[in-house]
């Protein structure tokens, strides 16, 4: 390409690509067109699209889908039109925020010159001002830039890359009509943008040091690990574990670290949260007297409306610092502080030896008769053989939280949940965009009929990429979790037909399969068929009793109910 035809367009895709982005979510609109023209046209050495273009059905669904797959990829990017798109595809960005994930959105934006002649425009507010967007994405990213001239456009994207990279968040790239195909320079080389902030030696020798002195003279550690964890990447994942097994100690998770360190291994005492906590996480939560915290996030679902917050001291070990009671240390990267912490710390197994004692016998599992209407326990028990190695389990936020958690991982099955942020309809998009990016994975959701509603037509996507997507889908008629957190007709839903409406997106040219069942036998043959279906996700619509939802639904939701009804502090 001579120097001249490389343009603010090929300059973004180019950056995208080395960071390791293969497909890209769009919705097109006149404001991108450009820019999409340059981004699916970049090319890799066999001539092939080096960034494949995902069109989705809308931008709350492209958001949502470049969400999931950053979630697989380790960074996404979205692409959309000004305003009518780009508003809908801050939801999406607010849960890359909340869930920490560099998911990059860039929108087309208006004509450079329409600013300076007070122009009105179509897709805007109807006045002159044209800032608003980027000032609202400000608030949701770690990083926003609007690109009003070519020679700026290296700078600026290279800096919204490289922050969402380094603190796992979302940034915005703005990019003009007029310029996404305007002459550009070329990037220098991609270490510029992805090199990490490496770990300070000094610091690191401080924090090891107060680590050995928080735990100095206790007598039962105990290590809790915290959805951050996964965002530091695998490596911390695996130092963790020698950090564990270097202190002999119990690990518990919170509910969003499900899968974060592995349920088979003999140190694994369960999902802490409160009184909904799975093998009995609590009581030796409870019962310890040092917490090291990895990654770590206390909100007042996961401490079951403030009920659950531990009381002892905590030592909290972030991304990139760490805090004592009464200090905090930072530039220390995860992996190397876990790493120097297991060379240092003394076995004390405590907690270990005092969680034989309170470790839960196995529960004995009723089998339902094939002909028995369908209940929540069942379609629990008949999924559970479906997780292995090779599995992805998606968790819509409802009751499926509570019965995704307190499912079995086998080593490798992984498991994704978007606690923070909860926004019903998440795991369709999600997965899907998850799925594109890890097409190995055998991926299964689980979702309740109000979530379905939110987000169905991305059923159409996982339907045209021929993925076989794995969806139970909850049919209790509404929003259950909130009928037990406050109840009122506005949690009734209309019924709809599921499996009918996934027919409809096959049209002539798709494959999915998809079925309605009422009893446990019933489900035991759709499972069997979804587990030969290729060429296309099924969609198994399981009807429930409106009523049969998780004791441990029931129990948070009276907890989140009373932390959100406590009367306003008089100031
Ligand atoms: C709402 C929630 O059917 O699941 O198991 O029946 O609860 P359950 P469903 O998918 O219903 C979900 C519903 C309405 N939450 O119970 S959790 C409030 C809410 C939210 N996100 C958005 N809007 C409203 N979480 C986008
Ligand atoms: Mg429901």
């Amino acid at each position: 390409m001579a120097h001249s035809t490389f343009t603010v367009g090929d300059y973004l895709a180019e950056r995208l690509v080395q960071i390791g982005i293969r497909h890209h979510f769009v919705v097109p609109g006149d404001y991108n067109l450009i820019l999409l023209d340059k981004l699916g046209g970049k090319l890799d050495l066999f001539g092939k699209p080096a960034l494949i273009e995902v069109g989705c059905a809308n931008e709350l669904n492209c958001s949502m889908a470049a969400e999931g797959y950053a979630r697989a990829n380790g960074a996404a990017a979205c692409v959309v039109t000004y305003s009518v798109g780009a508003l809908s595809a801050f939801n999406g960005t607010g849960s890359a925020y909340a869930e920490n994930l560099p998911l990059i959105l860039i929108s087309g934006s208006p004509n450079t010159n329409d600013a300076g002649q007070f122009h009105l425009l179509h897709h805007t507010l109807g006045t002159s001002d044209f800032t608003y967007q980027l000032e609202m994405a400000k608030k949701i990213t770690c990083c926003a830039v609007a690109v009003d001239r070519a020679s700026d456009a290296p700078r600026l994207i290279d800096r919204a890359i490289r922050t969402a990279l380094l603190s796992k968040k979302p940034a915005y790239i703005e990019i003009p009509t007029n310029l996404a195909g305007a002459p550009c320079m070329r990037p220098g080389p991609i270490s510029a943008v992805i090199d990490p902030a490496p770990t300070n030696p000094a610091v690191l020798a401080a924090t090891i040091g107060e680590a050995a002195s928080y735990l100095h003279g206790k007598l039962k550690p105990a290590i809790l690990v915290g959805p951050k964890l996964r965002r530091a990447g695998p490596e911390a994942e695996e130092a963790l574990l020698k950090l564990a097994e270097a202190m002999g100690c119990t690990v518990a998770v919170q509910p969003a670290a499900k899968g974060m360190f592995p349920e088979e291994h003999p140190q694994y005492t369960g999902v802490f949260w409160g009184q909904v906590s799975t093998l009995a996480a609590d009581s030796i939560i409870n019962w310890a007297d040092a917490i090291l915290c990895v990654g770590t996030v206390f909100t007042d679902y996961s401490t079951v409306g403030w009920t659950a917050m531990p009381s002892v001291p905590l030592m909290v070990a972030e991304i990139d610092h760490v805090t004592f009671p009464g200090s905090t240390f930072g530039r220390v990267r995860l992996c190397d502080f876990l790493t120097g912490l297991a060379k240092l710390v003394d076995r004390n197994d405590a907690t270990m030896v005092e969680y034989h004692r309170l470790r839960p016998d196995p529960v004995l599992i009723h089998v339902a008769e094939e002909s028995d209407a369908l209940s929540r326990k069942e379609i629990q028990r008949q999924v559970q053989p479906l997780l292995a190695a090779d599995t992805t389990l998606f968790v819509e936020t409802g009751d499926s939280w509570f019965n995704g958690i307190q499912m079995k991982l086998p080593k490798g099955a992984d498991f994704e949940i978007e606690m923070m942020w909860g926004h019903i309809g998440w795991s369709i998009p999600a997965s899907f965009g998850y799925a594109l990016s890890k097409p190995d994975r055998r991926i299964i959701t689980m979702v309740g009929d109000g979530s379905f509603q939110v987000t169905a037509q991305e059923v159409s996507q996982m339907v045209r990429w021929r993925l076989p997507i794995i969806m139970f889908l909850i049919n209790n008629k509404g929003y259950t979790i909130e009928v037990e957190i406050h109840d009122g007709l506005y949690n009734r839903i209309k019924n709809w037909d599921y499996a009918a409406l996934v027919q409809a997106f096959n049209s002539t040219d798709g494959n999915a399969a998809s079925c309605r069942v009422e009893t446990g036998g019933e489900l035991a043959k759709a499972i069997e068929m979804a587990k030969e279906h290729k060429g296309g996700p099924t969609l198994i619509e399981c009807v429930i009793h409106q009523d049969d939802c998780s004791r441990e639904l029931i129990t948070w939701g009276h907890y989140v109910a009373a932390a959100n009804a406590r009367p306003p502090v008089q100031k």
